[in-house]
């Protein structure tokens, strides 16, 4: 069964997703389908928040991991945090003010093929599982493949490569359906939140160029408190700024996608726990990384519900 003291494969994600939706049906409120991976696999999406008494609109936050596949520590941290929403509901504050105040749109693992693979044949396996046309090279990099500024920078059309962007935008199933709810449910999403690792930062918008949002101020604000409070915790350090500024120009990825075309204002790519361990962080680590990240999502979450 599920725990956070290890790293499970996809069905044992989805068997607790299952559970955690019978167990508390009125916290978890959906459990959805929102399509199929390449190769069959459904990829789920969790609705979870407590529904208002008086029947009003909350804001939303969307969270995502396992864009990329060997980045276990990613979803491991998001169903952690998911887990202790729900479960400390009626026993932690901070779980009960998150829940009463946004709806969370939770999708572990965009990218089931693989980190599937990741398990079965090479942990190190970064993009999806597609065959790519007259080529013997498998997939693409899911975060350069999105539909803004597609190829302008940071992305390769060489199928051989980690950053290859795919034949062309939107050439990966799961990039599409991951989209189409985002566009559904706007404009009640305030933030998305799209887990990586394992840099230790917490990154914003554009990731494209050297430029930056009009809004920027807020996103950093909000990106720094964040890490703040995640730092108080264990003292882990996280460096907050923009994908350029910090890594390198890098185009089609989610946090440009759902800036520019989901109208969301908060986007952001948290690059999760490194401590010298790179993807292959132990999984002794994942509780702490979890514990720490949960901070600095509720701090995002209290700005998202003051401005709503
Ligand atoms: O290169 C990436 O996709 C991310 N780093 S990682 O080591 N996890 O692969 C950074 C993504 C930044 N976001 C965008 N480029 N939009
Ligand atoms: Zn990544």
């Amino acid at each position: 069964g599920m725990t956070w003291t290890a790293y499970h494969r996809y069905s044992t994600m989805v068997s607790w997703m299952h559970s955690l939706r019978e167990s508390y049906p009125d916290l978890v409120q959906e459990m959805k389908s929102i399509g199929q991976s390449y190769e069959g696999r459904d990829l789920y999406r969790l609705k979870i928040g407590k529904a208002r008494a008086d029947g009003k609109t909350k804001p939303a936050i969307w969270m995502d991991a396992h864009i990329h596949a060997r980045e276990w520590i990613a979803g491991a941290t998001l169903t952690y945090m998911v887990n202790k929403m729900v479960t400390e509901y009626a026993s932690n504050s901070t779980s009960r003010r998150m829940l009463d105040e946004i709806d969370w749109y939770i999708v572990p693992t965009v990218n089931p093929d693989g980190y599937e693979w990741t398990h079965t044949n090479n942990r190190m396996w970064r993009k999806t599982r597609r065959l790519n046309p007259f080529s013997v090279d498998i997939g693409c990099d899911a975060n350069r493949n999105m539909d803004h500024k597609w190829m302008v920078s940071g992305a390769t059309q060489t199928a051989s490569t980690e950053t290859y962007a795919g034949p062309f935008p939107y050439s990966e199933v799961e990039n599409i359906y991951v989209t189409e709810q985002l566009l559904n449910l706007r404009p009640q999403v305030k933030s998305m939140i799209s887990i990586h690792s394992a840099a230790q930062m917490w990154l914003l918008p554009w990731g494209y160029a050297f430029e930056r949002p009009a809004d920027y101020e807020d996103i950093r604000r909000a990106g720094q408190a964040a890490v703040d409070a995640l730092t108080a915790v264990y003292g882990i350090r996280y460096v907050v700024g923009t994908v350029p500024d910090l890594l390198y120009e890098a185009a089609g990825g989610t946090l440009d996608w759902a800036k520019a075309k989901g109208g969301v204002k908060y986007t952001f790519t948290p690059e999760l726990r490194d401590q010298g361990f790179g993807f292959l962080l132990p999984p002794n680590q994942i509780i702490p990384s979890g514990v720490e990240t949960f901070e600095a999502i509720n701090v995002i979450a209290q700005i998202v519900a003051r401005e709503f």
